[in-house]
């Protein structure tokens, strides 16, 4: 132990209910064992700590230097890494979460040659694995960074540059070892720079059928070393690239299945992604649901106003609840192995050592409420209704017959050919989606005044 305790004038985050007001440092919505439905909420949720924001940002902007106060800041090196894995462990216990996730280069500094680094990885990953046994944290998923060295300049698995793509895969092959030492739940591949800038210098055919390749020899190890744990791919449409090749749930969908990776790899859905692709989260949920390739979530949120990845802490109830509200349709992540993941970081200006706390006590509080009223709404079956009514004249008669593949163009014009305007009229209805709007705030208000 470098220090007896990094965050000394903290104690275990409580839950306290709804009877103050103002936030402190405890939980309004969540309780952690209590029931909702089928399971407790710690399992509806699995929240998770992402350890590159909480405990490696100095919260930076494109115009700014990091402002973070931490208080392990005066360690260097591997020094540095062992106390920030200190500190981490004393996080999780005091705000009571059960899991955390991390990429390679965030928990241990690179050394000159990939043995270096993976010797530095080791040491860190030993204490982790004590850690863990002692504290019964799990590991949600890990990952590789290879996008932020100079090297990854065009990208990794999908660079111009064979040497490249022979360091990206060696790097996984650690990272699927790793996974395997912490018992990860999940392995997941963000392609940080797996994209292209410009149809002028790229043979973007020639990338994405390398990269089709590099996901098919990572599932061969995973398989070879017995990792049990799901592969998962993060879609982005931008950011650092112009173009990424998984741009969002329905492109990467079609990809794996492409190469046919389909039954293999499934999807970790963010917030912030959704929305820099034109989409609402709950869009891109619904999609991987629908496709059985809903894995696990990374729970932050944009600001439309910014515009860029900016990975704030979510705080939107509305957004929570349609959220949840898919999880719980899933009947949960992935069977239990996925979960929420933080990958959120502090504002600029949210720059003390408490604002670890309150940015993950928001985030949890959120989503807990999101849950709580999600699963109210599933149970009175409010969405249901209206959906199913609006679908109900593909029951019988010319819907049925439709859908049993029973007609053919030519039976469809029959059908119609002779039918008045004011008779096709009749047989639409309104969507009455302010009348669902105003039920669903009633939900909202009425669940959590309870
Ligand atoms: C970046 C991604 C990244 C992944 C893990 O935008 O969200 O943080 O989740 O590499
Ligand atoms: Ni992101
Ligand atoms: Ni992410």
């Amino acid at each position: 132990m470098y220090k007896k305790s990094y965050f000394p004038k903290i104690s275990k985050v409580p839950y306290s209910g709804i009877d103050s007001l103002k936030s402190s440092l405890a939980f309004h919505y969540y309780n952690p064992d209590e029931v909702i439905g089928t399971k407790k909420m710690r399992d509806w949720l699995n929240f998770s700590v992402a350890f590159w924001h909480t405990f490696d940002q100095q919260l930076v902007d494109p115009f700014g230097d990091g402002t973070a106060q931490r208080p392990y800041s005066m360690f260097k090196g591997l020094d540095l890494a062992k106390a920030r894995v200190e500190a981490s462990f004393e996080f999780f216990d005091k705000l009571g979460v059960d899991y955390f996730c991390f990429h390679d280069r965030d928990i241990a500094p690179e050394g000159d040659t990939l043995r270096e680094t993976n010797k530095n990885l080791d040491e860190i990953i030993d204490m982790i694995t004590k850690y863990q046994e002692s504290s019964g944290v799990k590991v949600l998923w890990n990952t590789a960074n290879m996008f932020s060295n100079a090297r990854f300049v065009g990208g990794a698995a999908s660079s111009p540059f064979a040497d490249i793509f022979a360091y990206a895969g060696a790097q996984v092959k650690k990272g699927l070892e790793t996974a395997k030492r912490v018992d990860a739940a999940n392995y997941v591949f963000w392609g940080g720079r797996e994209g292209y800038e410009s149809l002028l210098n790229t043979d973007m055919k020639r990338e994405q059928e390398h990269l089709g390749h590099f996901f098919s020899m990572a599932a061969d190890y995973a398989k070879e070393i017995n990792y049990e744990g799901q592969l998962l791919l993060e879609p982005k449409p931008k950011e650092p690239m112009t173009h990424q090749y998984d741009f969002d749930a329905a492109t990467t969908i079609n990809f794996l299945k492409t190469y046919g990776l389909d039954d293999i790899y499934k999807l970790n859905l963010e917030g912030n992604h959704a929305n820099l692709a034109g989409h609402t989260y709950q869009h891109e949920i619904r999609v991987a649901r629908d496709a059985k390739m809903l894995g696990s979530l990374d729970a932050n949120q944009g600001d439309k106003l910014i515009g860029w990845d900016i990975d704030e802490f979510p705080s939107n109830l509305y957004g929570a609840t349609l959220t949840m509200y898919e999880v719980i349709k899933n009947n949960g992540l992935n069977e239990g192995k996925g979960g929420l993941n933080f990958d959120a970081k502090p504002r600029r200006s949210s720059f003390e050592t408490n604002d670890m706390f309150y940015t993950h006590i928001v985030g949890m509080d959120t989503y807990a409420a999101g849950l709580r009223v999600a699963y109210r709404l599933v149970e009175d079956e409010v969405l249901d209704q209206f959906i199913n009514n609006r679908y109900q004249s593909f029951n019988s008669g010319i819907g049925a017959s439709i859908e049993s593949g029973n007609e053919n163009l030519a039976s469809l014009e029959q059908y119609v050919l002779d039918r008045p305007q004011s008779q096709l009229i009749e047989a639409t209805e309104s969507g009455h989606l302010e009348q669902i709007k105003d039920t669903l705030n009633h939900y909202i208000v009425d669940t959590l005044r309870k």
